[in-house]
């Protein structure tokens, strides 16, 4: 345990640290805060605590020495050597878990050689943790990467106070069952007070993993765990609760960006250097195979088919950022998008008339701001999605309470936006439909809709969502009696 002065009263511990190194042209280097919704709430929830991040930097071989971030963030860097970057990140995170807890879209990858990588990240993690945490302090575990860690911390700490929690869905046990270590990761879980989900019905079906697969008993959301597989109450026995606790953005961060004069002129730039159009569809995403990016193309090249609508009067614009490139089902997703892109463009788009506008870059925050503020229809229309980040910041760059938001149901947002056009991506007619009553439909009933959604994303901000879930997770209850 450390001295005391270099204690820490809370310990985030995610995969990445929210920085970026960069290098200056003079050869020096700087670590660069990346902006993000999880940085915002971190900094809102350690302002007045000591807190540490821990995480990998983002570059492989030795960790740099912990330093603190321009931010005033204490952070202490993970190593990962390029193996285990390619074998528990790569592959155990993005290979096997991803398409599990992602409703099996692609087929999952099994490896002996990754889930050993993971266990050993997952080790190094928990040991750092264990390293800088002070006595009684409290641990905020991030996501899937990391699923082993709540138990090994506990192992290495039983004083400090546990939580995890998970970015993304988990499972039916149906799905979640296919997994090898499955007794592993929900042993690894239940050394946590407190696990946060993103939507009741995901903190379910961990549950319920937990009573078939762990003979563990509940009761309403909490799970007691009787600490051996035999059944009985062993020293290990704890009560963990599991429930939502759905993430959210930095709305008022963000909605004064997009108040800006320089936004706002970006955007009507925007719009001019589309064409003028009448109306513009927007879509932004990771280029994930989660996204449901090939089932709206394909609904909107329908569109463009059946005459509903016609460059340059309407035209549409993907973002898809570069993600997971070294893992092969997002390279053969990215050949796909292209190709549909290529080919309704072919079809439809005419000389100053493009159907859709394909953009595979990253942006900065000004620049996504003003692309909002440019869109009438946001179509977000994932196959399955934890939460969906993109629909909250739509609306929430939305001021002049414009625009209409297209929101799969399969989005964990959809518990929340209520308000939203819903669709079910799958049901390619239906999506069709529905895109185009969120651009027939007059400009009374869509202001309605954005007051409300904007009203749900303004009150349940990211500050909100951080605040309640470290009340959550103090307020766990502790170890069950014996009896
Ligand atoms: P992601 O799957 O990454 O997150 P999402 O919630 O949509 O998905 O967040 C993506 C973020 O990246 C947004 O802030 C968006 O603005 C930004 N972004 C997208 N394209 C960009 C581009 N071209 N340039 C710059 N920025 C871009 C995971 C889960 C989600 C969950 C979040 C948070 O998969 O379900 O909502 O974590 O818990």
């Amino acid at each position: 345990m450390p001295e005391t002065g270099e204690r820490t009263e809370l310990i985030v511990a995610a995969n990445r640290l929210p920085v970026d190194r960069v290098v200056a042209e003079d050869g020096t280097t700087q670590w660069k805060t990346s902006p993000g919704g999880l940085v915002t709430a971190m900094e809102s929830v350690m302002r007045d605590r000591e807190g540490t991040w821990v995480g990998w930097a983002g570059e492989t071989g030795e960790a740099p020495e912990p330093f603190t971030a321009e931010s005033g963030l204490q952070l202490h860097p993970v190593a990962l050597s390029a193996a285990e970057v390619r074998d528990y990140y790569e592959g155990f995170s993005n290979d096997t878990l991803w398409p599990i807890y992602h409703d099996v879209i692609v087929e999952p990858t099994f490896h002996r050689r990754w889930w050993s990588a993971y266990r050993t990240v997952n080790e190094r993690f928990a040991q750092t943790v264990a390293d800088v945490a002070s006595e009684g302090a409290t641990v905020w575990v991030h996501d899937y990467q990391l699923q082993l860690v709540p138990a090994l911390v506990r192992d290495l700490r039983p004083d400090l106070r546990i939580g995890w929690f998970n970015h993304i869905p988990f499972p039916p046990v149906e799905l979640f069952a296919q997994l090898p270590w499955r007794k592993q990761l929900l042993r690894g879980l239940l050394g946590a007070d407190f696990l946060g989900f993103q939507r009741s019905a995901d903190a379910g079906n961990f549950v319920r993993a937990c009573r078939q697969l762990l003979d563990a008993t509940s009761k309403g959301d909490v799970v007691l765990w009787q600490g051996a597989d035999d059944g009985h109450l062993g020293a290990d026995a704890r009560m963990v609760r599991a429930a939502a606790v759905p993430i959210s953005i930095d709305f008022a961060g963000l909605e004064n960006l997009a108040k800006t004069p320089e936004v706002r002129a970006r955007a009507k730039e925007i719009r001019r250097e589309l064409g003028d159009p009448e109306t513009v569809l927007l879509g932004v995403d990771r280029l994930d195979y989660t996204k449901g990016i090939r089932h709206r193309l394909r609904a909107i090249g329908e569109l463009y088919e059946d005459g509903d609508i016609a460059p340059p009067k309407v035209t549409s614009l993907q973002v898809a950022t570069p993600s997971r490139e070294r893992v092969a089902a997002y390279r053969h997703l990215r050949s796909q998008v292209e190709g549909m892109v290529g080919r309704i463009n072919g079809e439809f788009s005419s000389i100053g008339g493009t159907a859709v506008h394909y953009l595979h870059q990253s942006y900065g925050r000004d620049e996504m701001a003003a692309m909002f503020q440019a869109a009438d229809i946001m179509l977000v229309t994932p196959i399955r999605d934890g939460m969906n980040l993109v629909a909250k910041e739509y609306v929430t760059c939305r001021h002049d309470n414009g625009g209409a938001l297209v929101l799969s149901e399969f989005t964990g947002a959809a518990q929340e936006l209520r308000a939203a056009y819903s669709c079910n991506p799958h049901d390619i007619v239906g999506l069709k439909q529905t895109i185009l009553r969120a651009m027939r439909d007059g400009p009374g009933e869509k202001r309605k809709r954005m007051r409300a959604l904007r009203r749900k994303v303004r009150t349940d901000n990211v500050q909100v969502w951080a605040t309640r879930y470290l009340e959550a997770l103090e307020f766990a209850p502790d170890k069950p009696t014996r009896h």
